[in-house]
Formats: C-alpha cells, sequence, structure tokens
C-alpha cells in the first residue's frame, strides 16, 4: 500500500484556503465552478511532490525513455481519475462530504480535455496511463489546441458543432514551462556551403518564419507507485513579442504576420476520423510538435551523456500513426546540421531510435503530401526526404532488378507526392498493427511489398484500455463487488479478472452482478432523461453503439434494423418482443456530410418511433448528444449490447469493444479487428457473431461480384425499409436521405453501390440480433454471459499491450520510485 498521501484535516484546511486565496471568498460562498478549481490546485499540490520524486529517481536511475508522438491525446477528465490514482478517492470524498461538497457534482465541473478524435487519441491516453501504473519513464508529446474536438448539439435531429473552448475557465492540471521554449522554423530556402575545414557541404536553412513552442506539462499519475509522467503539449507564440519594437522597425507585418502563424498553429484540432486532411495548416501543425518534441528530447539527452550516436540507448520515439512521421527527417536534420554527423551515422542512429504504429487500412486516411506545399513549408525536411527516397530505390533495385513496378509501388516519392507511411516504414525500426486480424492484413494487402522486403520489421501489438478509468472510475459499483469476491490485483493486473469464472453459476453472485448492471443503467436513463429529455425503461435491454460516425462503422445497419423491427411489430402487433432501447452517441466529423444525414435519419427514426402508441413502447430510441469520454463511462457501465459491427477488414482494432466487455456487455459484431480476438477469449458462445468474413470481403474488392441490387429485388422487406427512406415515413421532405437511399444502390449517382456490405450483411445481422432476444429472455443464461465476458476481458488491458510494445520494441528499464521525506511535509 502507498504512503498516505491525504490527511483529511489538512485537505479540508487547503480547500478553504485555495477558495479564500484564489477568489476572496468563503467555502459557502463558493461556486461550483470555484470549488472545483480549489479542490483541483489540493490535488496537485500533492501530484507536484510524486512528480519531483519521479524526476529524482529518474535522474538517479537514468532509464531508456519513451517519447509516445501522438496528434491526438483523449484524456478524459482528470481528477476524479488522479484521485483514484493517487490511492484518495475514498478519503477525499468523505472529507468533501465533511465540507458539504458532493464529489461527483464536483467532477461534472471539470471540461473534458477533448484534445483527439476518437479510437486513437484515446488508445494514447490509455497508453499514458500504463505507462505510469509500470513505472516507465515515458512522454507523451502533443498538441495544445486552444479548441479540441468539437461540443455536438443536436438541434432539430441535426449534428451543431460548437466550439470546445476547454481552456476558458483555466485548466488546473497543467504546468507552464517557458524554461523550455524551442524554436521551429518554417519556409525560406537552404543554401549550400562548402566547408573547407572539412571538405563537406554544410546546409544553411534561412529566411524562414519562426514560432516559439512553449510547452504544458500536465502529469500522469501512476496506480498508486508514486510514479508522476508527463504529457508535454505544445503552444505556440510569436518569437518577440508584437510591440513598439517592431513598429519602430517598420517590421510591423512581419511581426503581425508571426503573431497570426502562431496562433493558427495550434487554434484547433481537425476533427477527423480515419480520413486525411491536406491542409497546409494541419502539416505545420505536424511539424511544430514534432520539432520542438524531438529538440527537448535531444536536449534532455545531452544533459547527462556526450556521444549522440548512442541516442537510441536512451531514447525511443514511437510514432501514432503518421500524423508524427515527419519525426523521421527532423531527427536526422538535427543530428547532421546541429549535432555534426554525416548521413550514415545520422542515419544508423535515427532508424534505431523510430517507430511506426498504423491504425488503418482506409484509403482515405493514408497520408500523402504535395511535394510543393512540403518542399516550400519545410525545405531542409523535403530535402532529407528526397535523400532518404533516392538510396531506398537503389536498395529497392538492388533487391528486385528490372522490376520498376515495386519502385512505383514503394517509393516514398511518386507522383508530385510524399507517402508518409513508406518514409515511417523505410526508416522505422518497428512497424505494427493494433489487432492480429489488422496487421495480418497490412502484411497480406495494404503494405504486401513492405512485408516481403522487410519481414522482421513487421509485428502486431492488440491494443488494450486502461481498466483504471473504465472500470475503477467508471463502474464504481462493480469494482467494488469484483474486489470483494477476488481482492484488488486486477486493477493492475486485469489477467486475475478470471478468477471471477468460478461465479459463473453462483446464483447469488449472478444476481448481484445483474443487480449492479441494473443500477448502471437506471444512473443512465437518468442521464438520457435530463440531457435528451427522453424517458427509458432500464428493464429493457440496453443496445448501445457508441463510437465515431463513419460509414465503415455501420450505424446505418444499426438502424435501418430498427426500422425492419418497428415494420415488424407494426405487422405483428402480438408477437412477442422483448422491449429494447437502441442507444446511439457519435460525432461526424464536420465536413462529411453523408454522416451529418444518418446522425439527422437516426433522430428522424427515433421521433417516430418513440412517439407511435401502436408499437406500446417496445423500442425506444435515444441518440446521446456529444459523446465523449466522461459520459461514455456512464454508458459501458449500462450496456447490455456492444455493436461492433463494422464491414469486416474495415476496423483496424477498436477499442470500444474491450470497454464494454469489461462492464460485463456482450458483443453483437462482425469477425473484424480485436473482436476476432475478444471472441477467442470470451468463446463463441458469449458472444453474438454475424456477416461476411474479411476475407470474403476483401474478394469482392478485388474481383467485383457483389450486387446489392439483386438483395433488394428480392427481399421485400429489405426492399420496404429502403422505399420508407424516400417515401416519407421519417420525414415528409421526401429527399432528405435520397443521398443514404443512393449509397446503397446501382443507381445514376452511385459509383460504388453499398461500399460497405450493408444489404450483403443484413439478413445476417437481423438473425444474429434474434438471438441477442432469445438469450436476454434466459435471465440466469444472460447472467452467466454478460459475467463471462467480465471475466474474459483480461488480456484487453492497456497494461497488457505495454508490457509487449517494451518487451519487443521500446526495450524500456523499469523504474521505482519511493517517496522523499520532504515530500511528506
Ligand atoms: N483510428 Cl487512422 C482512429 O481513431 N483515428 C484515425 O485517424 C485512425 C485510426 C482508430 C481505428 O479506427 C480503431 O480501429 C483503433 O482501435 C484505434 O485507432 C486505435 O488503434
Amino acid at each position: 500500500m502507498i504512503d498516505k498521501q491525504f490527511d483529511k484535516e489538512t485537505f479540508k484546511k487547503s480547500v478553504k484556503d485555495n477558495v479564500k486565496f484564489l477568489y476572496r471568498r468563503k467555502l459557502e460562498e463558493a461556486t461550483q465552478e470555484q470549488l472545483f478549481q480549489a479542490v483541483s490546485y489540493t490535488v496537485k499540490d500533492v501530484i507536484i511532490d510524486n512528480w519531483l520524486d519521479t524526476q529524482n529517481a529518474y535522474e538517479k536511475q537514468d532509464p531508456k525513455i519513451v517519447y509516445y508522438m501522438s496528434m491526438e491525446f483523449l484524456m478524459g477528465r482528470a481528477l476524479g481519475n488522479n484521485l483514484l490514482n493517487l490511492g484518495a478517492y475514498g478519503e477525499v470524498k468523505e472529507a468533501l462530504e465533511e465540507l458539504g461538497i458532493d464529489i461527483n457534482a464536483l467532477e461534472d465541473q471539470e471540461p473534458d480535455p477533448a484534445l483527439g478524435n476518437g479510437g486513437l487519441g484515446r488508445l494514447a491516453a490509455c497508453f499514458l496511463d500504463s505507462l505510469a501504473t509500470l513505472g516507465y519513464s515515458a512522454y507523451g508529446c502533443g498538441i495544445r489546441y486552444r479548441y479540441g474536438m468539437f461540443k455536438q448539439e443536436i438541434r432539430d435531429g441535426y449534428q451543431v458543432e460548437v466550439p470546445d473552448a476547454w481552456l476558458e475557465e483555466g485548466y488546473p492540471f497543467e504546468l507552464r514551462r517557458p524554461e523550455y521554449a524551442k524554436e521551429v522554423h518554417f519556409g525560406g530556402y537552404v543554401r549550400v556551403e562548402y566547408d573547407q575545414a572539412t571538405g563537406q557541404n554544410k546546409f544553411v536553412h534561412e529566411g524562414y518564419q519562426a514560432v516559439k513552442a512553449i510547452p504544458y506539462d500536465m502529469p500522469i499519475v501512476g496506480y498508486e507507485n508514486n510514479v508522476v509522467n508527463t504529457l508535454r503539449i505544445w503552444d505556440a507564440a510569436a518569437i518577440e513579442e508584437f510591440g513598439f519594437d517592431s513598429f519602430d522597425k517598420g517590421d510591423y507585418k512581419k511581426a503581425v504576420e508571426q503573431e497570426n502563424l502562431a496562433k493558427d498553429i495550434v487554434n484547433v484540432l481537425y476533427p477527423n476520423d480515419n480520413k486525411m486532411s491536406g491542409k497546409e495548416l494541419r502539416l505545420k501543425q505536424q511539424y511544430f510538435f514534432v520539432s520542438a518534441s524531438i529538440q527537448a528530447a535531444i536536449e534532455k539527452y545531452k544533459k547527462t551523456h556526450n556521444d549522440i550516436k548512442k541516442l537510441h540507448e536512451k531514447v525511443v520515439f514511437q510514432m501514432n500513426d503518421t500524423h508524427p512521421t515527419m519525426a523521421v527527417a527532423e531527427l536526422m536534420r538535427l543530428l547532421m546540421d546541429q549535432e555534426g554527423l554525416g548521413w550514415d551515422d545520422a542515419w544508423a542512429v535515427t532508424t534505431k531510435c523510430v517507430a511506426y504504429t498504423n491504425h488503418t487500412i482506409m484509403a482515405e486516411a493514408l497520408e500523402k503530401w504535395p511535394i510543393e506545399l512540403f518542399s516550400r513549408l519545410l525545405p531542409r525536411v523535403y530535402q532529407i526526404i528526397e535523400e532518404i527516397n533516392r538510396r531506398f530505390i537503389i536498395e529497392v533495385q538492388n533487391k528486385y532488378p528490372g522490376n520498376y513496378e515495386k519502385i512505383k509501388k514503394m517509393a516514398i516519392i511518386y507522383d508530385g507526392q510524399v507517402k508518409m507511411a513508406h518514409l515511417a516504414i523505410v526508416a522505422g525500426f518497428s512497424v505494427n498493427g493494433v489487432a492480429r486480424l489488422h496487421t495480418e492484413i497490412l502484411e497480406k494487402q495494404e503494405l504486401k511489398d513492405f512485408y516481403e522486403m522487410m519481414p522482421e520489421k513487421f509485428n502486431n501489438k492488440t491494443n488494450g484500455i486502461t481498466q483504471r478509468r473504465f472500470l475503477l472510475h467508471g463502474n464504481q459499483n462493480l469494482a467494488a463487488w469484483i474486489t470483494d469476491h477476488i481482492g484488488p490485483d486486477w486493477i493492475t493486473d486485469l489477467s486475475q479478472i478470471s478468477k471471477l469464472k468460478v461465479y459463473a453459476d453462483d446464483e447469488k453472485a449472478l444476481q448481484e452482478f445483474m443487480n449492479i448492471k441494473f443500477q448502471n443503467k437506471q444512473r443512465l436513463a437518468k442521464y438520457i432523461l435530463e440531457h435528451n429529455g427522453v424517458e427509458v425503461d432500464p428493464h429493457s435491454i440496453f443496445d448501445v453503439q457508441v463510437k465515431r460516425l463513419h460509414e465503415y462503422k455501420r450505424q446505418l445497419l444499426n438502424i435501418l434494423h430498427v426500422i425492419y423491427l418497428y415494420n415488424q411489430i407494426k405487422l405483428h402487433p402480438e408477437m412477442e418482443f422483448y422491449p429494447r432501447t437502441f442507444i446511439f452517441g457519435a460525432k461526424a466529423s464536420a465536413a462529411y456530410e453523408r454522416a451529418k444525414k444518418i446522425i439527422k435519419l437516426i433522430n428522424c427514426v427515433a421521433d417516430v418511433v418513440n412517439n407511435d402508441p401502436s408499437i406500446g413502447g417496445k423500442i425506444k430510441v435515444v441518440f446521446i448528444e456529444n459523446y465523449r469520454v466522461s459520459n461514455a463511462e456512464l454508458i459501458f457501465a449500462a450496456a447490455d449490447v456492444s455493436e461492433q459491427i463494422s464491414t469486416a477488414s474495415k476496423e483496424a482494432s477498436g477499442t470500444g469493444n474491450m470497454k464494454f466487455m469489461l462492464n460485463g456487455a456482450p458483443t453483437l459484431g462482425t469477425m473484424d479487428g480485436a473482436n476476432v480476438e475478444i471472441v477467442e477469449e470470451v468463446g463463441q458462445e458469449n458472444a453474438f457473431i454475424f456477416g461476411m468474413s474479411a476475407d470474403q470481403i476483401i474478394n469482392y474488392e478485388n474481383h467485383g461480384g457483389y450486387d446489392p441490387d439483386f438483395i433488394y429485388n428480392t427481399d421485400a422487406e429489405i426492399r420496404q425499409v429502403l422505399m420508407q427512406l424516400i417515401n416519407g415515413t421519417f420525414s415528409s421532405d421526401t429527399e432528405l436521405f435520397r443521398d443514404i437511399y443512393d449509397s446503397l444502390l446501382n443507381t445514376k449517382n452511385c459509383s460504388r453501390a453499398d461500399q460497405y456490405f450493408i444489404l450483403g450483411d443484413f439478413r445476417s445481422y437481423a438473425e444474429a440480433q434474434k438471438r441477442v432476444e432469445a438469450a436476454y429472455k434466459d435471465e440466469k443464461k444472460w447472467a452467466k454471459m454478460a459475467l463471462l465476458n467480465t471475466a474474459c476481458s483480461g488480456k484487453f488491458s492497456s497494461d497488457r499491450t505495454i508490457q509487449e510494445y517494451v518487451d519487443d520494441i521500446w526495450h524500456l528499464d523499469k523504474v521505482t520510485v519511493t517517496k522523499s521525506e520532504a515530500a511528506e511535509k
């Protein structure tokens, strides 16, 4: 057990003092917001002592450091999570009660730091939690966007994007570190200079615009181990404060430009998921945080080491998708132009320092930048990439003499574009996918040529999630129940949760397990009533699909099936039907028109179905507004059924699927991504699998032969559902859903009919849904299934994933941190 972190009385006094000094108020007069700030500052004080102790321990033990480079960190709220990881949640809750403060209300005051879109950003956040908990030295490196993921409002059934001003009130868990500021350069040109002394060319970057990168550090608290790691996110500022100086010198225009460049770079997170945005500003964002982060890493290394050629012994950069791939060329640049290494030495170090994770096979997500844009914005970096490419092509030619197809397919620069994935693979010493099936598809399909040429680089790291946020914090009743039955070890070793299996036939245990689920459903029903104004019955099946809105994730399949069920009930009012609540939550990228239409469709269907008295409330449809980490915690805890219904081969892994499983919701899904491994762990009989396999889908894609029109023509019930999109059933505007209708069939407006095989999988899905209903009706059977899902979720902890990254890729040293005397005062 950890040293005592909080003394209740000291804690209470500190909160009162903070209210007084920050706001000149008494506790009774403080607003909820002020109380949140005051309590957070008290908590931060405790964290800072551990943070210092961690720094000291790292300095003494000199472990290798991983820099996790990511455009996104979807952290979610910090207060509750920090308290839990400090081992102080219970005590603080009591202390607050004594002050008349409800900890839940206080936690609800915190804005969700939403510096990410979805799975990729949330994975980065889970990884940081696991790294700290396992005692590895790690930095998260990212951008301090002024506006994170937009807030979603639903108006008249449509998504409306509202800016997320998360910093408005000041964020208590960050620390500005101006002393570590770095300069980042854009534009200009490269002058080549012959150096008499060395006989080498020197490359001098001139005429650039400079931006100052200022780091903000956020503490990442390990679970009851005194470790506090750092998420370092960069803010941008003009190099010189815009003022009289430049005005007098006539540099007014330049000063304004610098100021604007800085403001723009960190202004907003691009809200695209699984899609590349070819905007110049995005490229600037990428280079900005990559350059600043690598400069800082080298500076830190050089403080205690003098041989830059051994950088790889103490430093590894993990590139979270291709967004930070500039790291390759930037590290080369710094090693050559700043540290004075020659090409070969710099390349030897770089290729031992960088590793790449691929998160998608979706073609529209693959990053390619026009060379015109790239070379104009980053002339020196571009020059280096050209040289990497030139040398790589020679290698390809040596390996496959005369095979020009290979060059065409594998070159880093081709057709006027820089292909970032190719750069990452050529320079990286490791290339990994995020679930077994995904990695296989990379090796056999998407990256086949690279796999054949360098198979030793490829490896799989199946994703995971942190049980500390998604069970210990999000589902406190279940967490307590589990600890009562098997002890607390599961909190830091999720494989222990398999000990619950002995309760699979224990009626009392099953009853308790389902009672907790019911309480969580009541809690969610209350949330839905308060936030959506819809009344739902916690006795109904909570069937949930929450994730980003994307055609490949097939929310459309789900809602079309709801329409189908609605038709069935209306046609056969006497038929047995177990009441079902279909819950959706999803943000669509602001520019993704069809995705936004699908949200509108879900809400239109909800309007009709929820208000049709003739179906006796058997179906309810709810769209939860503004799905994000904080309400996700409530939703996972309350779910009965986990919808994971992507077109097979398209979902690289999925991580929501794991969060549902952990909380005892069986998967209704395709054999896609990590679903495959979930079924392997829990058994076919405890999941509801349907649909075409990845092989079948890929086969259709490569050879054709899929014909949704045939299904439409031969299946009257499916035809009816599609007709209802355009006949006024769900909107008096019969054109409103025409585009969705057209996308599914070979109409004149559609080039790739039903690209995501919705009609092809429809019957199989409907049949799987029938199995869900039958299973749910058998209370005992369902309880057992739910409990076994929790009991078999051990593999899906991000602790396991991180340990695999450490063992196979990063080779970090484990560190222990003991609390110092000074900190105890
Ligand atoms: N993912 Cl490329 C995203 O969330 N955003 C992206 O831009 C890309 C991937 C997801 C992917 O779709 C999920 O299947 C994964 O579980 C997740 O990354 C984490 O690996």
